[in-house]
Protein backbone atom coordinates (compact mmCIF):
# COMPACT_ATOMS: atom_id res chain seq x y z
CA UNK A 1 0.00 0.00 0.00
CA UNK A 2 1.06 3.28 -0.94
CA UNK A 3 2.46 5.67 2.24
CA UNK A 4 -0.22 8.64 2.86
CA UNK A 5 0.64 12.00 1.43
CA UNK A 6 0.83 14.93 4.32
CA UNK A 7 0.65 18.25 2.37
CA UNK A 8 2.16 21.23 5.35
CA UNK A 9 1.10 24.48 3.64
CA UNK A 10 2.87 27.36 5.36
CA UNK A 11 6.64 25.76 5.94
CA UNK A 12 7.80 28.33 8.25
CA UNK A 13 8.49 27.66 12.20
CA UNK A 14 5.24 25.01 12.90
CA UNK A 15 5.29 23.87 9.12
CA UNK A 16 9.25 22.41 8.92
CA UNK A 17 8.67 20.97 12.46
CA UNK A 18 5.74 19.18 11.56
CA UNK A 19 7.45 17.92 8.37
CA UNK A 20 10.20 16.72 10.75
CA UNK A 21 8.01 14.80 12.97
CA UNK A 22 5.46 13.18 10.41
CA UNK A 23 9.08 12.00 9.21
CA UNK A 24 10.31 10.47 12.46
CA UNK A 25 7.09 8.94 13.31
CA UNK A 26 6.33 7.85 9.56
CA UNK A 27 2.89 8.73 9.36
CA UNK A 28 3.56 9.46 5.27
CA UNK A 29 5.42 11.29 2.68
CA UNK A 30 5.36 14.86 3.02
CA UNK A 31 5.44 18.22 0.83
CA UNK A 32 5.98 21.32 2.20
CA UNK A 33 4.31 23.87 0.01
CA UNK A 34 5.24 27.85 0.71
CA UNK A 35 5.08 30.93 -1.37
CA UNK A 36 8.45 31.56 0.00
CA UNK A 37 11.00 29.96 -2.52
CA UNK A 38 13.40 28.07 -1.69
CA UNK A 39 12.46 27.73 2.22
CA UNK A 40 10.22 24.67 1.37
CA UNK A 41 12.76 23.18 -0.62
CA UNK A 42 15.49 23.77 2.21
CA UNK A 43 14.08 22.42 4.82
CA UNK A 44 12.47 19.33 2.88
CA UNK A 45 16.20 18.97 2.06
CA UNK A 46 17.71 19.08 5.53
CA UNK A 47 14.82 16.86 7.37
CA UNK A 48 15.46 14.44 4.74
CA UNK A 49 19.27 14.45 5.41
CA UNK A 50 18.69 13.39 9.05
CA UNK A 51 17.02 10.39 7.70
CA UNK A 52 19.69 8.60 8.07
CA UNK A 53 20.55 9.03 11.42
CA UNK A 54 16.94 8.68 12.59
CA UNK A 55 15.89 5.86 10.32
CA UNK A 56 12.77 7.00 8.74
CA UNK A 57 11.51 6.12 5.38
CA UNK A 58 9.58 8.67 4.16
CA UNK A 59 10.03 11.24 1.22
CA UNK A 60 10.31 14.71 1.56
CA UNK A 61 9.47 17.63 -0.87
CA UNK A 62 9.27 21.02 -0.80
CA UNK A 63 7.10 23.16 -3.39
CA UNK A 64 6.02 26.92 -4.75
CA UNK A 65 2.97 25.03 -6.78
CA UNK A 66 -0.05 23.44 -5.14
CA UNK A 67 0.13 21.37 -7.99
CA UNK A 68 2.56 19.47 -5.35
CA UNK A 69 0.10 18.77 -2.83
CA UNK A 70 -2.28 16.51 -5.47
CA UNK A 71 -4.52 13.82 -3.96
CA UNK A 72 -2.37 14.31 -0.08
CA UNK A 73 -4.29 12.51 2.51
CA UNK A 74 -4.16 15.28 5.22
CA UNK A 75 -3.37 18.99 5.03
CA UNK A 76 -1.97 20.76 7.73
CA UNK A 77 -2.22 24.34 7.31
CA UNK A 78 -0.09 27.14 9.00
CA UNK A 79 0.43 29.84 6.28
CA UNK A 80 0.26 33.39 6.90
CA UNK A 81 1.80 35.38 9.80
CA UNK A 82 2.31 34.79 13.51
CA UNK A 83 2.08 37.42 16.14
CA UNK A 84 4.65 39.75 17.91
CA UNK A 85 5.21 41.02 21.14
CA UNK A 86 2.06 43.62 21.90
CA UNK A 87 -0.09 41.80 19.41
CA UNK A 88 -3.31 40.06 19.60
CA UNK A 89 -4.14 36.95 17.67
CA UNK A 90 -7.01 38.64 16.65
CA UNK A 91 -4.42 41.28 15.02
CA UNK A 92 -3.95 38.48 12.48
CA UNK A 93 -6.97 38.38 10.90
CA UNK A 94 -7.28 41.00 7.89
CA UNK A 95 -3.77 39.28 7.00
CA UNK A 96 -4.30 36.03 7.32
CA UNK A 97 -8.09 35.79 5.88
CA UNK A 98 -6.79 36.40 2.67
CA UNK A 99 -3.85 33.58 2.80
CA UNK A 100 -7.49 31.58 3.83
CA UNK A 101 -8.55 32.47 0.49
CA UNK A 102 -5.72 31.49 -1.66
CA UNK A 103 -5.08 28.47 0.60
CA UNK A 104 -8.82 27.38 0.59
CA UNK A 105 -8.98 27.55 -3.50
CA UNK A 106 -5.49 25.36 -3.70
CA UNK A 107 -6.56 22.71 -1.29
CA UNK A 108 -10.28 22.41 -3.33
CA UNK A 109 -8.62 22.25 -6.72
CA UNK A 110 -5.63 19.95 -5.41
CA UNK A 111 -6.74 17.86 -2.06
CA UNK A 112 -10.46 17.55 -2.32
CA UNK A 113 -10.87 14.96 0.15
CA UNK A 114 -8.17 15.37 2.13
CA UNK A 115 -8.57 16.01 6.03
CA UNK A 116 -7.47 19.22 6.88
CA UNK A 117 -5.98 20.80 10.12
CA UNK A 118 -6.06 24.41 10.62
CA UNK A 119 -3.48 26.14 12.83
CA UNK A 120 -2.84 29.54 11.33
CA UNK A 121 -4.71 32.17 13.90
CA UNK A 122 -6.97 34.30 14.82
CA UNK A 123 -7.84 29.74 14.76
CA UNK A 124 -11.31 29.81 15.26
CA UNK A 125 -12.17 32.50 12.70
CA UNK A 126 -9.67 31.14 10.40
CA UNK A 127 -11.17 27.88 10.24
CA UNK A 128 -13.94 28.61 9.56
CA UNK A 129 -13.17 31.36 6.22
CA UNK A 130 -11.09 27.98 5.32
CA UNK A 131 -13.77 25.55 5.39
CA UNK A 132 -15.78 28.58 3.51
CA UNK A 133 -13.07 29.38 0.45
CA UNK A 134 -12.40 25.52 0.31
CA UNK A 135 -16.22 24.04 0.28
CA UNK A 136 -14.67 20.72 1.86
CA UNK A 137 -17.24 18.89 3.98
CA UNK A 138 -17.54 20.23 7.91
CA UNK A 139 -16.40 17.06 9.19
CA UNK A 140 -13.01 17.17 6.91
CA UNK A 141 -11.87 20.77 8.53
CA UNK A 142 -10.86 21.51 11.92
CA UNK A 143 -8.85 23.64 14.17
CA UNK A 144 -5.95 23.08 16.48
CA UNK A 145 -5.99 24.56 19.84
CA UNK A 146 -7.70 22.71 22.02
CA UNK A 147 -5.02 20.11 22.52
CA UNK A 148 -2.30 22.90 22.57
CA UNK A 149 -3.93 24.71 25.22
CA UNK A 150 -4.89 21.62 27.48
CA UNK A 151 -1.20 20.17 26.96
CA UNK A 152 0.49 23.66 28.32
CA UNK A 153 -2.42 23.11 31.43
CA UNK A 154 -1.36 19.48 32.02
CA UNK A 155 2.16 20.83 31.63
CA UNK A 156 1.20 23.24 34.37
CA UNK A 157 -0.51 20.86 36.60
CA UNK A 158 1.87 18.23 36.52
CA UNK A 159 4.58 20.98 37.88
CA UNK A 160 1.84 21.81 40.56
CA UNK A 161 1.85 18.67 41.69
CA UNK A 162 5.05 16.90 40.64
CA UNK A 163 3.58 14.01 39.13
CA UNK A 164 4.34 12.61 35.49
CA UNK A 165 2.25 14.64 32.66
CA UNK A 166 1.02 11.13 31.13
CA UNK A 167 -0.81 11.31 34.94
CA UNK A 168 -2.62 14.38 34.45
CA UNK A 169 -5.49 14.69 31.87
CA UNK A 170 -7.14 18.14 31.23
CA UNK A 171 -10.09 19.80 29.15
CA UNK A 172 -9.84 23.27 27.59
CA UNK A 173 -12.69 24.62 25.78
CA UNK A 174 -13.84 27.46 23.63
CA UNK A 175 -11.84 29.64 21.33
CA UNK A 176 -8.91 29.99 21.26
CA UNK A 177 -8.34 33.13 22.34
CA UNK A 178 -8.31 35.18 25.90
CA UNK A 179 -11.58 33.68 26.27
CA UNK A 180 -10.46 29.76 26.41
CA UNK A 181 -12.41 27.85 29.10
CA UNK A 182 -10.10 25.36 31.37
CA UNK A 183 -12.52 22.80 32.58
CA UNK A 184 -11.23 21.88 36.02
CA UNK A 185 -13.94 19.64 36.85
CA UNK A 186 -13.42 17.46 33.90
CA UNK A 187 -9.25 17.53 34.72
CA UNK A 188 -7.76 15.08 36.80
CA UNK A 189 -4.73 13.51 37.96
CA UNK A 190 -4.72 9.68 37.54
CA UNK A 191 -8.67 9.97 37.21
CA UNK A 192 -8.65 12.12 40.13
CA UNK A 193 -10.55 15.03 39.40
CA UNK A 194 -9.22 18.81 40.34
CA UNK A 195 -11.35 19.99 42.88
CA UNK A 196 -11.20 16.62 45.14
CA UNK A 197 -7.36 17.30 44.90
CA UNK A 198 -8.23 20.82 46.32
CA UNK A 199 -10.24 19.06 49.04
CA UNK A 200 -7.24 16.48 49.52
CA UNK A 201 -4.85 19.24 50.18
CA UNK A 202 -2.97 18.95 47.10
CA UNK A 203 -3.44 22.30 46.19
CA UNK A 204 -5.42 25.56 46.83
CA UNK A 205 -8.08 27.21 44.69
CA UNK A 206 -6.06 29.84 44.17
CA UNK A 207 -3.15 28.41 42.68
CA UNK A 208 -5.47 26.33 40.25
CA UNK A 209 -6.73 29.66 39.12
CA UNK A 210 -3.24 30.73 39.01
CA UNK A 211 -2.57 27.81 36.55
CA UNK A 212 -5.80 28.81 34.74
CA UNK A 213 -4.40 32.31 33.84
CA UNK A 214 -1.38 30.91 33.15
CA UNK A 215 -2.93 28.52 30.82
CA UNK A 216 -4.93 31.08 28.99
CA UNK A 217 -2.22 33.62 28.60
CA UNK A 218 0.46 30.32 27.51
CA UNK A 219 0.78 31.63 24.14
CA UNK A 220 1.69 35.51 25.13
CA UNK A 221 4.16 33.67 27.76
CA UNK A 222 6.10 32.22 24.80
CA UNK A 223 5.38 35.24 22.29
CA UNK A 224 7.08 37.44 25.08
CA UNK A 225 10.19 35.88 25.70
CA UNK A 226 10.95 34.74 21.86
CA UNK A 227 10.12 38.12 20.26
CA UNK A 228 10.31 37.20 17.07
CA UNK A 229 7.56 35.02 16.99
CA UNK A 230 4.93 32.39 18.49
CA UNK A 231 5.31 28.77 20.24
CA UNK A 232 5.82 26.03 17.55
CA UNK A 233 7.11 23.18 18.97
CA UNK A 234 3.97 22.18 21.07
CA UNK A 235 1.55 23.91 18.33
CA UNK A 236 3.14 21.44 15.78
CA UNK A 237 3.31 18.13 18.29
CA UNK A 238 -0.43 18.57 18.80
CA UNK A 239 -1.36 18.68 15.10
CA UNK A 240 0.42 15.93 14.59
CA UNK A 241 -1.86 14.22 17.58
CA UNK A 242 -4.68 14.90 15.47
CA UNK A 243 -3.44 13.86 12.17
CA UNK A 244 -2.18 10.61 13.61
CA UNK A 245 -5.95 10.44 14.80
CA UNK A 246 -7.60 10.25 11.49
CA UNK A 247 -4.55 8.40 9.71
CA UNK A 248 -4.80 5.38 12.14
CA UNK A 249 -8.51 5.93 12.73
CA UNK A 250 -7.76 5.96 16.71
CA UNK A 251 -11.70 7.17 17.39
CA UNK A 252 -9.16 9.75 19.88
CA UNK A 253 -11.21 12.00 22.29
CA UNK A 254 -9.42 15.39 21.52
CA UNK A 255 -10.64 19.00 21.92
CA UNK A 256 -10.53 21.05 18.98
CA UNK A 257 -12.22 23.65 16.87
CA UNK A 258 -14.96 21.73 14.65
CA UNK A 259 -17.83 22.74 13.44
CA UNK A 260 -21.06 22.40 15.53
CA UNK A 261 -24.18 21.58 13.69
CA UNK A 262 -26.70 21.63 16.86
CA UNK A 263 -24.20 20.66 19.63
CA UNK A 264 -23.77 23.15 22.43
CA UNK A 265 -26.50 25.01 21.32
CA UNK A 266 -24.40 26.14 18.40
CA UNK A 267 -25.41 25.78 14.54
CA UNK A 268 -23.18 26.47 11.49
CA UNK A 269 -19.34 27.61 13.23
CA UNK A 270 -16.19 26.71 14.89
CA UNK A 271 -15.29 26.82 18.31
CA UNK A 272 -13.13 24.81 20.38
CA UNK A 273 -15.26 21.13 21.71
CA UNK A 274 -14.80 17.65 22.79
CA UNK A 275 -14.12 15.76 19.35
CA UNK A 276 -14.14 11.99 18.74
CA UNK A 277 -11.04 12.16 15.33
CA UNK A 278 -10.96 8.48 13.00
CA UNK A 279 -11.15 7.71 9.45
CA UNK A 280 -14.33 9.93 8.81
CA UNK A 281 -12.37 13.01 9.96
CA UNK A 282 -14.44 14.84 13.17
CA UNK A 283 -16.76 12.02 13.63
CA UNK A 284 -18.51 13.10 16.91
CA UNK A 285 -18.94 16.42 18.47
CA UNK A 286 -18.92 15.01 21.78
CA UNK A 287 -21.75 17.56 23.54
CA UNK A 288 -21.18 17.62 27.38
CA UNK A 289 -22.96 19.34 29.57
CA UNK A 290 -21.87 22.06 31.66
CA UNK A 291 -22.38 23.59 35.15
CA UNK A 292 -23.89 27.57 34.83
CA UNK A 293 -20.62 29.00 35.61
CA UNK A 294 -19.07 27.20 32.92
CA UNK A 295 -21.82 27.66 30.24
CA UNK A 296 -20.93 31.39 30.99
CA UNK A 297 -17.67 31.34 30.28
CA UNK A 298 -18.40 29.26 27.45
CA UNK A 299 -20.90 31.68 26.13
CA UNK A 300 -18.80 34.62 26.36
CA UNK A 301 -16.08 33.06 24.33
CA UNK A 302 -18.51 32.00 21.85
CA UNK A 303 -19.20 35.93 21.50
CA UNK A 304 -15.88 36.43 20.95
CA UNK A 305 -15.56 33.63 18.05
CA UNK A 306 -19.14 35.13 16.83
CA UNK A 307 -17.64 38.51 16.66
CA UNK A 308 -14.24 37.67 14.75
CA UNK A 309 -16.22 35.38 11.87
CA UNK A 310 -18.62 38.81 11.54
CA UNK A 311 -15.54 40.61 10.49
CA UNK A 312 -14.24 38.07 8.31
CA UNK A 313 -17.77 38.76 6.51
CA UNK A 314 -16.92 42.72 6.74
CA UNK A 315 -13.75 42.35 4.93
CA UNK A 316 -14.81 39.58 2.45
CA UNK A 317 -18.48 40.01 0.93
CA UNK A 318 -18.08 36.54 -0.56
CA UNK A 319 -18.68 35.13 2.84
CA UNK A 320 -21.54 36.68 3.98
P1 LIG B 1 5.94 31.50 10.30
O1 LIG B 1 7.21 30.90 10.79
O2 LIG B 1 5.94 32.95 9.95
O3 LIG B 1 5.44 30.66 9.03
C1 LIG B 1 4.36 31.04 8.26
C2 LIG B 1 4.70 30.67 6.82
O4 LIG B 1 3.56 30.95 6.01
C3 LIG B 1 5.88 31.47 6.23
O5 LIG B 1 6.90 30.57 5.80
C4 LIG B 1 5.25 32.22 5.06
O6 LIG B 1 6.12 32.36 3.95
C5 LIG B 1 4.06 31.33 4.74
N1 LIG B 1 3.01 32.02 3.98
C6 LIG B 1 2.57 33.30 4.09
N2 LIG B 1 1.58 33.52 3.19
C7 LIG B 1 1.38 32.35 2.53
C8 LIG B 1 0.49 31.94 1.50
N3 LIG B 1 -0.38 32.79 0.97
N4 LIG B 1 0.58 30.65 1.08
C9 LIG B 1 1.47 29.79 1.60
N5 LIG B 1 2.33 30.13 2.56
C10 LIG B 1 2.29 31.38 3.03
O7 LIG B 1 4.75 31.29 11.38
P2 LIG B 1 4.54 30.04 12.37
O8 LIG B 1 4.79 28.80 11.64
O9 LIG B 1 5.25 30.32 13.65
O10 LIG B 1 2.98 30.22 12.69
C11 LIG B 1 2.02 30.00 11.66
C12 LIG B 1 0.63 30.40 12.12
O11 LIG B 1 0.23 29.57 13.22
C13 LIG B 1 0.47 31.83 12.63
O12 LIG B 1 -0.73 32.40 12.15
C14 LIG B 1 0.42 31.67 14.14
O13 LIG B 1 -0.28 32.74 14.77
C15 LIG B 1 -0.33 30.38 14.24
N6 LIG B 1 -0.22 29.67 15.53
C16 LIG B 1 -1.34 29.08 16.00
C17 LIG B 1 -1.30 28.39 17.18
C18 LIG B 1 -2.54 27.74 17.70
O14 LIG B 1 -2.51 27.13 18.74
C19 LIG B 1 -3.78 27.83 16.95
C20 LIG B 1 -0.10 28.30 17.91
C21 LIG B 1 1.03 28.91 17.40
C22 LIG B 1 0.97 29.60 16.18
Amino acid sequence: MARPKIALIGAGQIGGTLAHLAAIKELGDIILFDIAEGTPQGKALDIAESGPSEGFDASLKGANDYADIAGADVCIVTAGVPRKPGMSRDDLLGINLKVMKSVGEGIAANAPDAFVICITNPLDAMVWALQQFSGLPAHKVCGMAGVLDSARFRHFLSLEFNVSMKDVTAFVLGGHGDTMVPLTRYSTVGGIPLPDLIKMGWTTQEKLDAIVQRTRDGGAEIVGLLKTGSAFYAPATSAIEMAEAYLKDQKRLLPCAAWCDGEFGLKGFYVGVPTIIGAGGIEKVVDIKMTKDEQAMFDNSVTAVKGLVEACKGIDPSLA
